[in-house]
C-alpha cells in the first residue's frame, strides 16, 4: 500500500471557525482549550482506494490577527483551507489579502478550498454562495458551506483535499517534492510516526513551544 503525505494549512480571519472546523474533524472536544502561542496540528489519516493519505492539517494559534504567518506555517503545504464567515462580509472581502499571502509563501501549486462557515446562520447570511462559488472558480478553489457548531460539511471539505492530491499525483500534475508518497508494505496504521517527514525540525518545535500533535483516524472513503 502506498502513503501519501501531505501537509494543509487553515487559513481566514480570527473568528470565523478554523479552529473549531479543526476540532470538529479530529473529533476534539470544541470545549477544550487551545494553544494560544504557536500553532498546532493533527494528523488525519484517511485509506482512499488502495492509497493511505495522511493529511497534516495545522491550526494557527491567533496570528491571522496580524494578517501574516511566520513563514514556517506555510512551509511544505500542498493545500490550504480559506475559510471565511457566511455572516461577515469583511471576512470574505479579507481571503483574498490570504491568497496573496500564499502567493508570496509558497511557488508551488497547491490544492485551495474555500469554505464559508457557519451556514447554521442563514438567516443572519451576507455572504451570497454565487458570490463565493464564483470567486472559488477564479482562484481555482472548490467550494464548500459548513457549520463546525452542528458537524455539516467538513468532512466533505478535507475529503476533497485529500481526493484532489491524490488525483494530481496520479495524473502526474504536481512535481511538488513536498508531496511525498512512499510504498509502506508492512506499517498499518497503527505503525508509529517518529520519523514522519513533515514533523516540523527541533529547532522549529523549540521556537514554538506550544506545538501541539495529534492523531486522527478516519473509515475508508472513496472520492
Ligand atoms: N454559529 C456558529 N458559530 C461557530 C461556528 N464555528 C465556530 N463558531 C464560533 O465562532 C467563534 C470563533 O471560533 P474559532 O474556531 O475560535 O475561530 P478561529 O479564530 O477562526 O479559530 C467561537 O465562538 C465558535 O464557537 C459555526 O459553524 N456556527
Ligand atoms: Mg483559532
Amino acid at each position: 500500500m502506498r502513503t501519501l503525505e501531505s501537509k494543509v494549512v487553515v487559513l481566514g480571519s480570527q473568528g470565523v471557525g478554523k479552529t473549531s472546523m479543526i476540532k470538529r474533524y479530529a473529533g476534539d472536544d470544541l470545549n477544550r482549550p487551545s494553544p494560544t502561542v504557536g500553532a498546532s496540528f493533527f494528523t488525519c489519516r484517511i485509506n482512499l482506494q488502495d492509497v493511505r493519505v495522511k493529511l497534516q492539517v495545522w491550526d494557527t494559534a491567533g496570528q491571522e490577527r496580524f494578517r501574516s504567518m511566520a513563514p514556517m506555517y506555510y512551509r511544505h503545504a500542498n493545500a490550504a483551507v480559506l475559510v471565511f464567515d457566511i455572516t461577515q462580509y469583511k471576512t470574505f472581502t479579507a481571503i483574498k489579502t490570504w491568497v496573496n499571502e500564499l502567493k508570496r509563501n509558497i511557488e508551488e501549486p497547491m490544492v485551495l478550498v474555500l469554505v464559508g462557515n457557519k451556514c447554521d446562520l442563514a438567516e443572519e447570511r451576507s455572504v451570497d454562495p454565487e458570490e463565493g462559488r464564483t470567486y472559488a472558480t477564479i482562484i481555482g478553489a472548490s467550494y464548500h458551506e459548513t457549520s463546525a457548531l452542528h458537524d455539516e460539511g467538513i468532512g466533505k471539505v478535507f475529503l476533497t483535499i485529500a481526493c484532489e492530491l491524490l488525483s494530481r499525483l496520479t495524473d502526474g500534475k504536481t512535481e511538488s517534492p513536498h508531496l511525498r508518497v512512499q510504498d509502506s508494505p508492512s506499517s498499518g496504521f497503527g505503525s508509529s510516526d517518529s520519523e514522519y517527514p513533515l514533523t516540523p525540525s527541533s529547532e522549529e518545535s523549540l521556537a514554538n513551544a506550544s506545538i501541539a500533535h495529534g492523531i486522527h483516524e478516519k473509515p475508508p472513503a472513496c472520492c
